[in-house]
């Protein structure tokens, strides 16, 4: 093998290595709510996924997340909360408000209608 052919496949592999730690290994750390008031609050951009899309709250108080889509896609047109059962439109440039109140630890996943933008708000004690 030339020097120029192992730099070539050094270089493949470490986008390869780059790939696989980005897309299955890396974990975004999550934003914690902020407290306005009595409630958690979190703003959150809809634009390809969903900014910040780990949240994190404390259980047995009120959460608010407030959803501004920040495009036209009509894939992000729906934000879907299974857990909690709710379903909410968002019109592009608009705010709108989701606010539930978890008394148990856990994880609540919400996404787009299809599954493809994934989010989701964990639960502390
Ligand atoms: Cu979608």
């Amino acid at each position: 093998m030339t020097t120029a052919q192992l730099i070539v496949n050094l270089l493949g592999l470490s986008a390869i290595v780059w790939i696989a730690w980005y897309f299955w290994l890396h974990k975004t750390e999550g934003v914690s709510a902020t407290i306005v008031g009595d409630v958690q609050e979190v703003a959150i951009t809809v634009k390809g996924g969903y900014d910040p899309d780990t949240i994190t709250v404390k259980a047995g108080t009120p959460v608010r997340l407030n959803f501004t889509r920040d495009e036209s896609s009509l894939c992000s047109e729906m934000v879907v909360f299974d857990g909690i059962d709710r379903s909410v439109k968002l019109p592009e440039g608009e705010t709108v408000s989701v606010e539930f109140t978890s008394e148990a630890p856990g994880e609540i996943p919400f996404q787009c209608q299809m599954g493809m933008l994934r989010g989701k708000v964990v639960v502390t004690r």
